[in-house]
């Protein structure tokens, strides 16, 4: 006989060998909280809900099933933890993991809603991934920037410029002072703009920028393609032509495709920009889905360099809180349970940081407040906020810029924008609003 139930044991001590997970869950009134419990440790591991007899037939299943350790009531929902033995795991197969502890638990009617919050993993389990190949002080190298922000511009239209109007994006957001040009999350290889053809116009353009301004210049190439193959092909390409970058949409791509191309870079020496766009399908819930801190934990185990975080005062929904977690979760060596509730200690052994990316509805009138929220050691992008100036591109690139020296030199953008008629014109359209 085997009920839900069985997985839930609250005199077990996890040890350094159990992977553990923290669920904020919501219970029907018609589910006892025990075995609604129980159901997604069973869920999330080895059974189902019939009793298959596990425990007679199958003793040693026990080794690798999930167990119910801890339970927080606080009335209208309940934190729990559960310990999951580390060879329940396959080794460096992220998207196994969360075929077990992310899987078919979210849909199960045992529960009125669940929230995975956070995963820690074991130090066996950090040291089966390689973690960034760059990290935050290999990508400075790139730059030979060692102090500042480093400042990113995503081509605006996302879609539809012509290849040539999209380098020409890149040479005036360049030679306006930004270090790099981004892809937008979904310009791939469309028609009107092949992949190819993009890479070649545009790195060509870096060279003329590098010349004009004697600085480096990078450029992050989308490379998220039709098959993990095709994406393989499109990331040697950018070597080929002298690049030093890719970005992959690590969520609609996935993880399996993410930890390829990682993998593939092991040889290339690319560093990897991870866009995260659709994660907010999933993390955006208090109540349901996969956190945010949980995405940005396996982006790093993975190895992307850099990965979008949020703002906390942009155009996009992303609490303080959460920012800064990620940000932890992504930068501390040893991460302590601070910021987001109900997470874990992560001891990141030899794991690189990731470069936090904050991007998303920023514009020069408001840069100084990401910056006192996470700090300079970062990256910025702002996309509308360079291209939407009434004065175009470059002109956006020189406010854009000019707001963060003012920042790092500690004086107001107003005090600066008397001797930049380019910050001057962009607070006169953007003031310090916040965007919707
Ligand atoms: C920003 C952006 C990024 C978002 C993604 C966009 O453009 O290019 O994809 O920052 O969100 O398409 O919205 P703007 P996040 O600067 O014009 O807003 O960084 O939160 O993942
Ligand atoms: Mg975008």
């Amino acid at each position: 006989m085997a009920s839900y139930e069985d997985f839930v044991d609250l005199g077990y001590k996890p040890n350094n060998k159990d992977v553990l997970a923290s669920f904020k869950v919501k219970v029907p009134s018609w589910e006892t909280p025990e075995r609604a419990f129980g159901a997604i440790a069973s869920e999330s591991s080895v059974g189902t809900w019939s009793d298959i007899d596990i425990w007679a037939k199958y003793p040693h299943v026990k080794k690798v099933a999930g167990k119910v350790y801890s339970i927080e009531n606080h009335g209208e929902y309940f934190w729990i933890k559960i310990a999951y033995p580390e060879d329940h795991f396959e080794q460096k197969n992220p998207s196994q993991i969360l075929a077990s502890i992310a899987g078919n638990v979210f849909g199960m009617k045992a529960v009125d809603s669940l929230k995975l919050q956070d995963i820690q993993f074991t130090k066996d389990i950090i040291k089966q991934y390689k973690g960034p190949a760059f990290g935050v002080n290999g990508v400075r190298k790139i730059f030979n920037v060692t102090k500042r922000p480093l400042m990113l511009s995503v081509a605006k239209p996302k879609v539809g410029m012509t290849t040539e109007e999209h380098a020409k994006v890149g040479y005036d957001i360049w030679t306006g002072g930004l270090d790099l040009l981004k892809d937008d999350e979904n310009l791939t290889n469309q028609k009107f703009n092949p992949f190819k053809k993009r890479v070649e116009n545009t790195l060509k353009m870096r060279e003329k920028a590098q010349k004009v301004t004697g600085e480096k210049k990078s450029y992050l190439i989308n490379v998220s393609a039709p098959t993990v193959q095709e994406m393989i092909e499109r990331a040697n390409y950018v070597k080929k032509m002298g690049g030093e970058y890719v970005m992959i949409d690590v969520i609609t791509s996935g993880w399996t495709a993410t930890n390829s191309l990682r993998e593939e870079c092991k040889d290339l020496g690319l560093a990897i920009h991870a866009h995260r766009a659709m994660h907010a399908s999933f993390t955006r819930s208090n109540n349901h889905g996969f956190s945010m801190n949980c995405v940005s934990k396996l982006s790093r185990l993975i190895g992307v360099d850099q990965l979008h975080i949020g703002t906390a005062y942009g155009k996009l929904v992303s609490p303080k809180e959460e920012v800064l977690q990620c940000q932890n979760e992504l930068t501390q060596s040893k991460t302590k349970q601070n910021v987001l509730e109900h997470c874990f200690e992560q001891d990141w052994g030899k794991i690189k940081p990731v470069f936090p990316v904050s991007s998303g509805g920023l514009h020069p009138g408001i840069v100084d407040k990401i910056f006192n929220l996470l700090g300079t050691n970062i990256m910025i992008q702002l996309g509308g906020g360079v291209h939407g100036h009434p004065k175009g591109s470059h002109a956006g690139a020189v406010a854009m810029r000019a707001s963060i020296e003012a920042y790092l030199d500690k004086i107001s953008v107003e005090e600066k924008a008397k001797n930049c008629p380019e910050l001057k014109e962009a607070l006169k359209t953007w003031g310090h609003s916040l965007p919707k």
